[in-house]
């Protein structure tokens, strides 16, 4: 139900982003699933949203179940409601057989994940993990609107931060957004960590100019230049030959009219590998490979890093349990690495994480195809309800 207005901000396909009404609706409608499972809700200093049911000792280090609100444009239902609302589940069911975990499990909707509306990702969760600087609060969307007018407190954002020690650990369970589960026939999988991204924003500068006057031979076609980095990207990419990917997934063109020779280009470059090393020196190849081929064609190019997240290793005694989880249900236990970002790579500053993985149909995601069963959503429900209890265990042992 999530997935169209007023929960999206677009009537023709999926878009939630960071504090716009759409996201304030689906916050509504999250914070009422909350309080019918038996939660106390509010929301933190980040307007992220957090369910909290108590467990037998209130001082004990509570269980973080999470995922992300917000969407990326033309955005599939599935990448990251799945996790709240398994997390919503799980409480439900606790709270309906009247079971108190000796700690206090919290649900946590997180706002800004994706960073599809301001030039920063996973800020909500930064914040809550302690890992934010107040500088970097000092952002505006494509509209000039900043922050704070959208609705942030600023003043306070930071004070989302939990103390060090206060989450025993993060949990997220998310649509795979890759092929490796349903190749296999397999419902869930276990997540070993997530890998490492580097987020640029590029910009190449030329001259605009008359679209029927400029000659060919005297033209600094800032779009020209940038369709052969794009190129030149795509292919460095490619003959790494490895897990490492690249991806160029927005550009903007200024004038931008069709009688005019553009004058500059921004684009995105996302570059991403399980290994921090690969990821590096590969990214260093491709800005070298651009600053080449501004050269050649008399453009500037410039670029800006937003952001640098290293690779994410998942806890391993969490990863047993989740393991165990799976072999209990009587499914085949099956390990998996994520090439996708998750807010749990952000919360590893702060507490042991775990990731199950649900089977992706087709393996599509961030596209309104996206699909997971509800058959699988069930069976992750199970998973997750035996590794609550095994966690549980855990901290009584
Ligand atoms: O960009 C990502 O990997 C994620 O979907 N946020
Ligand atoms: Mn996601
Ligand atoms: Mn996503």
């Amino acid at each position: 139900m999530l997935g169209v207005p007023p929960y999206s901000d677009t009537a023709d396909g999926l878009y939630r982003a960071y504090l716009t009404p759409a996201y304030c609706a689906a916050q509504e409608a999250v914070a009422g699933w909350m309080a019918e499972a038996g939660m106390a809700v509010r929301r933190d200093p980040a307007a992220n949203l957090v369910g909290r049911y108590e467990g037998g000792d209130p001082s004990a280090p509570i269980l973080l179940i999470g995922s992300h609100l917000d969407s990326v444009r033309g955005a599939g239902r599935y990448d990251g409601p799945l996790g709240i609302m398994l997390g919503i589940e799980a409480v439900d069911a606790l709270c309906r057989a009247g079971r108190r975990l000796p700690f206090a499990v919290e649900v946590i909707a997180f706002g800004d994940e994706e960073g599809s509306r301001f030039p920063a990702a996973m800020l909500s969760s930064r914040a809550v993990a302690g890992t934010l600087d107040r500088a970097a609060l000092d952002i505006a969307d494509a509209d000039g609107v900043t922050l704070a007018a959208a609705g942030a407190d600023i003043a306070h954002y930071l004070e989302a931060a939990r103390p060090p020690g206060s989450v025993r650990a993060y949990f997220e369970a998310h649509i795979e957004q890759g092929p490796v589960l349903e190749a296999e026939g397999l419902a869930v999988g276990t997540v070993t960590g997530i890998a490492a991204q580097l987020r640029y924003r590029v910009t190449v500068s030329g001259t605009a100019g008359h679209a029927g006057t400029t000659a060919m031979d005297l033209r600094s076609d800032a779009l020209a230049g940038a369709a052969e980095m794009i190129c030149a990207i795509e292919n460095l990419a490619q003959r790494d030959q490895s897990d490492l990917v690249a991806t160029v997934g927005a550009i903007e063109v200024a004038p931008g009219a069709a009688n005019v020779v553009p004058g500059r280009v921004d684009f995105s470059l996302d570059v991403r590998s399980g290994k921090g090393s690969r990821r590096d020196r590969v990214a260093a190849a491709i800005l070298e490979c651009c600053e080449d081929i501004a050269r050649h064609r008399g453009l500037r190019l410039a670029y800006e890093l937003l952001h640098d997240l290293p690779a994410s290793p998942c806890d391993g005694r969490l990863m047993d349990l989740l393991d165990e989880s799976v072999a209990a249900e009587g499914f085949p236990v099956r390990r998996l690495v994520s090439g996708a970002g998750h807010d749990a790579m952000i919360m590893a500053s702060l507490a042991p994480t775990a990731m199950l993985f649900l089977r992706c149909a087709g393996g599509v995601s961030h596209n309104p195809a996206e699909q997971v069963d509800a058959a699988d959503a069930d069976i992750a429900l199970r998973v997750i309800m035996r590794f609550l209890e095994k966690m549980a265990d855990d901290a009584t042992a």
